[in-house]
């Protein structure tokens, strides 16, 4: 049986492919736990444990499954802008999500040819630990980046799976972690946000590729570090040694699609955005969110030339949108900034109110 699955991959090209038939991560419990008391875990995680650990509560007929990498940023090369938004490699093209079920499913219903089987397939959104599941398969193992990074491929991969009814006979399963990284601490030294922690693992509060996604208050402190990021965050893995032979591959993409300008974010409508940016994987938050990373980066890359478009934002509907154009306009001329808000504070609400106080009376912006 998993020849024929291999077969059919091989033809299909899916090269990074791997089977487990571990279905319960209760193993991980402490290591999740200590991640919650310290407050290193996020929104965008299943709450409930049993949910993350349990494969059958997701797909009850699972007996094993069939895992694989897809690799993307073929020819990549870091790209430095002084007057314009960036998006992360991983929201170039297709939607991953899209591309990759797509790819799973056909691989599914080729294998249905051969073998009668039920399947459900997940790729991202799934209360599960994608990672875990897919070192589990033999598809990778940990980096100090927390990201699964294959020996020939890297870590710029994105994980998907199917889960099956098939007794596959595994073989050998992965469970131990192997230190790939040995004594290299490159990603840890090169975060911008010093979210690589040492004993292993992310404070994913820190991360930049967090930070760009959330819609809870950013800390003064932490927006600096985004940089001119709209979405997400490549650092750790562009500096990786085990990226270098990806990152040097010819490629066709054109990544300036990646790039973004500030000016037209700050004006577009929500249709404009959805028409123009709805395909791509890195806009599931929606326009406001990348407009507030937007203005971030205006103070970040010093655009002062923005002063007068972020003060016509100090008018926006959104509370979101006002304090971080507060803030920014801080950065871009304190003086003039100040008048703006002493101005504008007795028509806000307390929200506002007492953000644009803090912003006052505040020594330290960033
Ligand atoms: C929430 C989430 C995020 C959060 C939190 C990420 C995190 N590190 O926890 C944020 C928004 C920060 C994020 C960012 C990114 N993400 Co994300 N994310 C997820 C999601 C939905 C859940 C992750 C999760 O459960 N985290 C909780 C921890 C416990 O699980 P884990 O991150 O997998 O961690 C494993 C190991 O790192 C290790 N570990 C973690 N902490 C510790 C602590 C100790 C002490 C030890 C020993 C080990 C250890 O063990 C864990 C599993 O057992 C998954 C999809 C999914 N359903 O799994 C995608 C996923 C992890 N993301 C992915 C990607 C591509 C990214 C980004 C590269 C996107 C970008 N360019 O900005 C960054 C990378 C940031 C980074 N360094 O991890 C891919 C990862 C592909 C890969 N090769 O590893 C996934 C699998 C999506 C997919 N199916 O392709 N993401
Ligand atoms: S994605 Fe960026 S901020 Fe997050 S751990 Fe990697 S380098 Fe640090
Ligand atoms: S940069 Fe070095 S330490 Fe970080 S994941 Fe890559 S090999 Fe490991």
């Amino acid at each position: 049986m998993k020849q024929i699955i291999l077969n059919i991959a091989k033809d299909m090209n899916i090269k990074n492919i791997g089977f487990t038939n571990v279905l319960n991560f209760g193993y991980l419990e402490n290591m999740l736990n200590e991640r919650v008391k310290n407050n290193y875990n996020n929104e965008f995680e299943e709450s409930d444990m049993k949910k993350r650990f349990d494969v059958k509560s997701v797909f009850p007929k699972c007996k094993s499954i069939i895992a694989i990498g897809l690799p993307y940023a073929e020819g990549f090369k870091s790209i430095n802008l002084t007057d314009k938004g960036l998006i992360s490699v991983v929201s170039y093209g297709e939607d991953y999500h899209i591309k990759l079920k797509k790819l799973l499913n056909d691989f599914a219903l080729i294998i249905k040819e051969h073998i009668d089987f039920e399947y459900k397939i997940c790729v991202d959104t799934s209360p599960l630990i994608d990672r875990e599941i897919c070192k589990n398969a033999g598809i990778g193992s940990y980096g100090k980046n927390s990201l699964l990074i294959n020996e020939n491929v890297g870590s710029f991969m994105n994980l998907g799976y199917i889960m099956t009814d098939l007794d596959i006979e595994i073989g050998n399963n992965n469970f131990e972690n192997i230190d790939i990284c040995n004594d290299c601490n490159i990603c840890e030294k090169n975060c911008p946000n010093k979210a690589i922690l040492n004993e292993g693992g992310i404070n994913t509060k820190r991360c930049v590729s967090y930070l760009t996604q959330t819609k809870t208050y950013i800390p003064y402190e932490y927006r600096k570090n985004m940089s001119n990021q709209i979405y997400g965050c490549d650092i750790c893995q562009l500096v990786c040694p085990k990226n270098k032979k990806i990152l040097q591959m010819n490629s066709e993409n054109d990544y300036s699609e990646l790039i973004i300008d500030l000016n037209e974010l700050l004006t577009m409508t929500n249709t404009d955005f959805n028409k123009k940016y709805g395909s791509l994987s890195g806009s599931w938050r929606g326009k406001n969110v990348w407009k507030r990373n937007g203005i971030i980066s205006i103070a970040n890359l010093d655009m002062k030339s923005m002063f007068y478009n972020l003060r016509d934002e100090l008018n926006n509907t959104s509370d979101m949108i006002k304090i971080y154009s507060a803030w920014s306009l801080m950065i871009l001329n304190k003086q003039k900034a100040s008048e703006l808000l002493n101005c504008n504070i007795k028509y806000e609400n307390d929200i506002i109110k007492n953000e644009y106080k803090k912003l006052l009376e505040s020594e330290k912006l960033c």
